[in-house]
């Protein structure tokens, strides 16, 4: 911890008011598990509840003006749906965030999508990625990321060294249609739905792709695609001195992609992220990172949730904003071992939670967000009004 009481609220505040994060359509609509779904009668069943809801969490915590799209689920229509998304942003007071193509809903995309064999499929999953960074053109969205579930299940099925390049020609034909201010995310994840090998697996090959697609791709790090004992920092890290990060899509995870609230198992991981991030700004090597929450609620309220998520967030990032890193630099100069992790860890221990609060207030927002949402009787108003037309939908979302 850096100073005085006041310097550090000081400090605090200036951290918490450059800190947004984007949460996702689709952490509002009834998903589960490849088992099935349990059904909540508050969940989103189309675009505008979903706005509605994004709008709240907004309301409360004040930290979440963008909502992600998914284009499949919210804009089914392609470029078609754009006026529609509009008329919802100026209603709700929330912007649409960065959009999401489907690459792995059709079922053409059963052997693949960018990377299918078949020239006729890249080509469609193309012409989508295109109408998806169209869409985002029309919205004023700045980035389009992009997840691909390409791979295969069995040893010497397909080339690899063949779909690398497939997937590589997309994307520089992708990255072409950019706007001058856009970016293209290229989000990978080690397995799932493939379970031999996938296209994009690592951030290595997500750099790669990012790195030959054009100036303006970036890499995107879920912090639940990796395997258990990896180390997400040292990726960051990694990734801020290349200047390929592009953002993040975070949720925590024990086994694979679980999609849990962030900081739900590993709140450690995170700050020692942000830490990476913080380090680097001080360094001056800053970076364009897009803060998202990628989750979406099988058991717990999908709102509450959210908000849980949202707030943790926050005090995961201020946390690691207040790390004495002057002092760091100089102990690990020193190799000081155990006084430069009793500093950092200090920081992580901390408890800001009246930092939060505070800042809350001073920003008039509730002090508590929470609490906030239950005295609000939001949920159980929503879930009184959509019961009768809540749908038992088939897809994910
Ligand atoms: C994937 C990946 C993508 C998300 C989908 C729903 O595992 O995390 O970012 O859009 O799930
Ligand atoms: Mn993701
Ligand atoms: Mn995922």
């Amino acid at each position: 911890m850096k100073g005085s009481d006041s310097n550090v609220q000081e400090a605090a505040f200036k951290a918490l008011d450059s800190f947004r994060i984007e949460i996702p359509s689709w952490g509002f609509a009834n998903t589960g598990t490849r088992f099935g779904k349990y059904m909540q009668a508050a969940a989103a069943s189309n675009i505008e509840e979903k706005f509605a809801d994004a709008a709240t969490v907004n309301r409360l915590t004040g930290v979440t003006p963008t909502l992600a799209l998914h284009v499949l689920w919210d804009l089914p229509n392609g470029v078609k749906d754009v006026p529609g998304v509009k008329l919802l942003e100026q209603r709700f007071g929330v912007h649409a965030g960065s959009i999401n193509p489907n690459l792995f809903q059709n079922q053409e995309y059963k052997y693949g999508s960018l990377a299918n064999p078949s020239a006729g499929i890249r080509e469609g999953a193309l012409q989508h990625v295109l109408d998806s960074i169209e869409i985002a053109k029309e919205l004023g969205s700045r980035d389009v990321s992009l997840w691909l579930a390409d791979g295969s299940n069995y040893p010497g099925t397909q080339s690899m060294r063949k779909r690398i390049a497939w997937v590589e020609e997309a994307l520089g034909v992708a990255h072409s249609h950019l706007g001058a201010r856009q970016r293209l995310l290229v989000e990978y994840k080690p397995f799932e739905p493939a379970f031999y090998h996938t296209d994009i697996a690592d951030w290595g090959m997500a750099s790669h792709l990012a790195h030959q697609a054009g100036p303006q791709a970036r890499v995107l790090v879920d912090t639940g695609h990796h395997y258990n004992a990896q180390n997400i920092e040292q990726i960051v890290a990694w990734l801020l001195h290349t200047g390929m990060l592009g953002g993040f899509h975070f949720n925590d995870r024990r086994y694979a992609d679980d999609d849990l609230t962030l900081g739900s198992i590993d709140p450690y991981q995170v700050f020692r992220i942000f830490h990476e991030i913080h380090a680097a700004k001080d360094d001056d090597l800053p970076a364009d990172v897009a803060y998202m929450i990628d989750q979406s609620h099988n058991l717990k309220g999908k709102i509450e949730a959210m908000i849980q998520t949202v707030v943790t967030a926050q005090e995961l990032y201020l946390k690691a904003a207040l790390v004495d890193r002057e002092k760091l630099a100089k102990l690990q100069q020193s190799c000081d071992l155990v006084a430069a992790e009793e500093l950092y860890r200090g920081a992580f221990w901390h408890d800001v939670r009246p930092l939060t609060r505070a800042w809350r207030a001073a920003r008039g927002l509730p002090a508590d967000s929470l609490e906030a949402l239950r005295v609000s009787g939001y949920v159980e108003r929503v879930a009184r009004e959509r019961a009768c037309h809540s749908a038992v939908v088939g897809s994910y979302a």
